[in-house]
């Protein structure tokens, strides 16, 4: 079993879940889940306010998915943060 398990953690890491295209988005997302939330945008915009939010939340769940973040990018409307 200790083979099995070891393997299996491999494969994990290996599977480990990418956020589409988008680097920023996934550094930004605090926990993780694959959505971009108002708080978590508003750490890297700190601008951003419900209002432009809603105009992002396409589909208006509460959250951005990688096709809203990469709209939003493409509109100009999420500037990519200052890298250093
Ligand atoms: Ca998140
Ligand atoms: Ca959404």
């Amino acid at each position: 079993m200790t083979k099995f398990t070891t393997f299996a953690a491999a494969v994990a890491v290996a599977a480990c879940p990418m956020i589409a295209s988008a680097n920023t988005a996934a550094e930004l997302d605090a926990n993780q889940d694959g959505y971009l939330t108002l708080d978590e945008l508003q750490v890297a915009y700190p601008d951003m306010d419900g209002d432009q939010f809603t105009l992002l939340d396409l589909d208006a769940n509460g959250a951005l998915d990688a096709e809203e973040i990469a709209a939003a990018t493409e509109a100009g409307m999420l500037p990519a943060p200052n890298e250093g």
